[in-house]
């Protein structure tokens, strides 16, 4: 359809809904200014203080450190658009594309259909679900303002607008937020993600939609993941994107679509799918079959009695969990550079006791003002990022306080889990500590735990092919006693453990 076809009510309608999503002023509901004072200050932060930090020394997987910060924040400053959101435990619908997520969520809310389904895969807009006195939709446009949309607009937004309308609002718009007076769980709410890539896409690497998909799914605090029964498997990107999530969020597996598969494959591809998990170190709450078409074969009634359950079970929104672990890491590196200066500083030390004569002693001196420059440089910035975390704590804390949510900070367990990554350096220092040359995991540790290649950490978590090395080990007792330990938060003394 070219637009002259379009009537003229039509037309003006839909150009109207351009003109409000494509608002660049401030809301007209401002936020309270000490929560916009608040946000300003932790975009600096964010975006100006700790690139300047990473500049003068960072990780190798800075730029993944800052891209997390920075989606953190954006998740923040929406959650203060809408703190409604604040006080409900966040279920994430992930999947990948066209997996029949939206078609579940509408099945879930029985009634009329509240989220576009669609044939053709779709860049949809990440929409909260949740209960409220007044059917209202709202949307963020990219400026951060509000914009209201009828259940007629809403539903237009799909692959076809372009076609229909020759627009596309949702190119315009970040997120959207349903409330509905139907909603059966008054505090719970679903968050209906865009796919993270197309079921059959095997080139084996993850797209943006997937670091997007991922941020949105990590601040869940419970993931429902749709595998198509279609294929009569999980995929391997569907097992990859899985195994970077966090652990700790619980996970339930939906296998969707169950209709497109005989009956008695369902309870193979139930089976298969469960195992699959299993060995690759994924836990699963459950994995239950689902068909929106075949209803009464396939009921919904198992899983919404877990989200019953999860309704019970309230829970705290994760932003200062997340903030810390991001901080944690990097003060991680930090220390680990310190470390590594100081063990040199002490060689050099030692060099400079017995050196002889006056050229060794004078290269051995620079050598050691050149460590001691670098110890100094590292604890300088382990005190920056100190400041700087703490700064951005009293900020999100009086964010928290404004909102009236509860914000818990993490405990020491929940941060020790990128200790994991630092496994190799740990080894190796104990070994030294020891004097235990005959133990050399060390170098196949450090192959698998390089900085930032978590895929390598997969391997030995058995979630993916196992790490070749790893299969040439005559002696399997310690990989296997490592995996376990992997398996639960490491600390100093459990990997200590490790040693003979
Ligand atoms: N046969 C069958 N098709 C389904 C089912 N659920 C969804 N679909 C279809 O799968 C396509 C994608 O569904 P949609 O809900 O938009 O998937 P999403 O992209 O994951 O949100 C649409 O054509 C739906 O009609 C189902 O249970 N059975
Ligand atoms: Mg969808």
């Amino acid at each position: 359809m070219s637009l002259s076809e379009l009537d003229p009510a039509t037309l003006s309608s839909r150009y109207q809904l351009l003109c409000r999503a494509s608002h660049p002023d401030p809301d007209e509901h401002p936020l309270p200014p000490a929560i916009k004072q608040a946000l300003s200050q932790l975009d600096d932060l964010i975006h100006q203080e700790l690139p300047e930090l990473a500049r003068q020394g960072s990780p190798d997987h800075i730029a993944d450190l800052l891209a997390d910060m920075s989606r953190e924040y954006q998740r923040l400053a929406a959650f203060c658009e809408f703190p409604d959101l604040g006080s409900k435990v966040v279920v994430g619908i992930g999947g990948a594309f066209s997996t029949g997520k939206s078609s579940f969520i509408n099945t879930l809310l029985g009634g009329p259909k509240r989220l576009a389904t669609e044939v053709d895969e779709t860049t949809a807009l990440p929409s909260h679900l949740m209960w409220g006195e007044q059917e209202q939709i709202t949307a963020l446009n990219l400026f951060h303002r509000r914009v209201g949309l009828t259940q007629e607009e809403f539903l237009s937004l799909t692959h076809e607008e372009k076609v229909r309308y020759g627009s596309q609002v949702s190119a315009l718009l970040k997120s959207a937020y349903l409330t509905l007076p139907e909603f059966p769980w008054r505090h719970l709410s679903l968050l209906d993600t865009p796919g993270y890539s197309k079921p059959d896409d095997e080139r084996g690497h993850l797209s943006s939609d997937a670091n997007i998909a991922r941020s949105q799914l990590n601040a869940c605090q419970y993931i429902v993941w749709l595998v198509q029964a279609d294929a009569g498997v999980i995929s391997e990107n569907d097992l990859a994107f899985l195994a970077t999530l966090r652990r700790d969020i619980p996970l339930l597996v939906v296998i969707s679509r169950a209709d497109k598969k005989p009956e008695e494959d369902i309870q193979a591809i139930t089976r298969l799918v469960s195992d699959t998990l299993a060995a690759r170190g994924i836990t699963t709450l459950d994995v239950l079959p689902f068909s929106s078409r075949k209803k009464r074969l396939y009921p919904v009634e198992p899983i919404q009695a877990w989200l019953e359950q999860w309704e019970q079970s309230p829970q705290a929104p994760t932003f200062a969990i997340n903030f810390s672990k991001l901080f944690f890491n990097y003060r991680l590196f930090l220390d680990q550079w310190r470390r590594h200066a100081g063990r040199r500083l002490h060689k050099i030390n030692r060099i400079l006791a017995l050196a002889d004569n006056d050229v060794l002693m004078k290269d051995a001196q620079d050598l050691k003002s050149m460590a001691q420059q670098e110890c100094d440089q590292a604890e300088e910035l382990g005190k920056t990022l100190t400041d700087i975390e703490y700064r951005l704590f009293q900020q999100l804390r009086l964010v928290a306080g404004v909102l009236n949510m509860p914000m818990p900070e993490p405990s020491a367990m929940d941060l020790l889990q990128p200790v994991i990554q630092d496994m190799a350096a740990m080894l190796r220092e104990l070994r030294e500590r020891r004097d235990l040359p005959e133990l050399d995991l060390s170098d196949v540790l450090h192959d698998l735990t390089k900085a930032g290649t978590l895929g390598n950490l997969d391997k030995l978590l058995l979630r993916t092919q196992p790490h070749p090395a790893l299969q040439e080990l005559t002696e399997p007792q310690p990989v296997t006693r490592l995996a376990e330990l992997l398996r639960q938060p490491a600390s100093p003394s459990s990997i200590e453990n490790l040693l003979p």
